[in-house]
This record gives C-alpha cells, structure tokens and sequence, in this order.
C-alpha cells in the first residue's frame, strides 16, 4: 500500500453522523480525504441488505474520487462488494485466515500493545491502527488513552511499516502525531462531528501530506 493513502483517513458509520451520512463522505472526498472505511456499529447500525445497499453507495463515491475504500469487520460483505480492503480488530478473524481471500487488498489491524503489534507484522499486515491516542467518545470498548507513547515505541521498531494513529484526533492535537511517526491520522469525530468539515481536512492535510 502507499503509506500517503493513511495521511487523512476517515472512517464512518451511519450512526457518526449529524449530517446525511453520504453528504458528509461525499463533502469529506471533495475536501481531499486519502482514505474511507465503513464502519457500521453500534446500536441502530444498518444490516443486511440495507448495510450492502450503504456500503456500494460510500464505494462508489470513493471510486468516483479514487481513494481507497476499506470495510470494517464485516469480511464477508468486503469480500462480496470487492472492497479494497478490511479492517480488524484484535477480537475479530485472525489476519492469517482472511490473507488468501484478500490476495492483493489491504489488510489494516487495530494494536494496543507491542505484543499485538509485532504478532500484526508476523502475520502480514498492510498497515496498523494505534490508539487510542486521545480520549474519544465514539469507542465504547476504547482502551484508555495511551498518548504518543506507544506510537512512538511503534515507529522506531518498524521504521517503514504505514502507521495511523486514532482516537481522539483533531486538528489541535494533530501535530504531535507526525512528529511521533505517524503517516497519519483516522478520525471520526473530528470530521462526522463538525459542521463543515473542509477545514478540518485541509488542515489535517496540511500536517500529515507535505
Ligand atoms: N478505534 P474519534 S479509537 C474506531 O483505539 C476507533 O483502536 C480506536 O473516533 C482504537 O476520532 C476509535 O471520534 C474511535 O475519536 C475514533
């Protein structure tokens, strides 16, 4: 994968939304987010048919604006819609399993700790997700914050492996981030929450693309 895709990655469910869900991604594409996953959960979350039906529509606008659009958890769905790759956390498939069936997509992991870390590049990982960084309201199984830290601790054992730093992540506590190695930032809120999301994305930007 290309490390630059993580610098601005959003990440949204229906449930995130104080805007129609697909306004809000398509505002985010236009504004110049590097990468989306669908990450439906929750109560109230969509299932089924109505998730498919969702997950092709935020597919086809990432197509339309050439980002990658990834899924959460639901690997049979990713499978099914050919999306460009998965995300995982620590308590779903093991990475190795889902490897054959995602030959040539990107595969993402959530790590907390070294041991999930280094298990997560044994096994082939595209890219981790390190978090949370900050204390966020959109996790309700969030670990507690582990500020830069680990992230730090991550860069300097794998000095070329994509790393994307969440939780809690806003334009104001951005900064620290890059120059704790991350390529780049996945928010939720930050973005789902705001009432114009173009600043926000342009000055996330400005951060993690030069
Ligand atoms: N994963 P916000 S924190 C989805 O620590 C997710 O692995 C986390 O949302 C982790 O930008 C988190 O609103 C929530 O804080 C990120």
């Amino acid at each position: 994968m290309r490390k630059e895709d993580l610098a601005v990655y959003l990440i949204m469910g229906t449930q995130n939304c104080i805007e129609p869900p697909l306004q809000v991604l398509e505002q985010a594409l236009q504004a110049g987010i590097t990468m989306f996953q669908l990450r439906e959960k929750g109560e109230g979350a969509l299932t089924g048919k109505d998730l498919e039906m969702f997950a092709r529509e935020c597919q086809r606008l990432c197509k339309q604006y050439e980002i990658p659009f990834i899924v959460n958890d639901h690997i049979e769905l990713a499978l099914k819609i050919e999306a460009d790759g998965v995300h995982i956390g620590q308590e779903d498939m093991e990475l190795e399993k889902i490897r054959p069936e995602f030959k040539g997509k990107m595969i993402g992991v959530s790590v907390h700790t070294k041991e999930e870390l280094v298990q997560a590049v044994d096994q082939g990982t595209d890219y981790v997700g390190i978090g949370p960084i900050y204390e966020t309201k959109s996790k309700q199984d969030a670990k507690k914050p582990a500020g830069v830290t680990f992230l730090q601790e991550a860069r300097k054992l794998y000095p070329t492996l994509p790393i994307v730093a969440i939780g809690g992540i806003t334009v104001e506590n951005a900064q620290p981030l890059k120059e704790s190695g991350a390529d780049g930032v996945a928010v939720i809120s930050a973005i789902c929450q705001s009432e114009d999301c173009r600043p926000v994305i342009g000055s996330l930007q400005s951060i993690f693309k030069a």
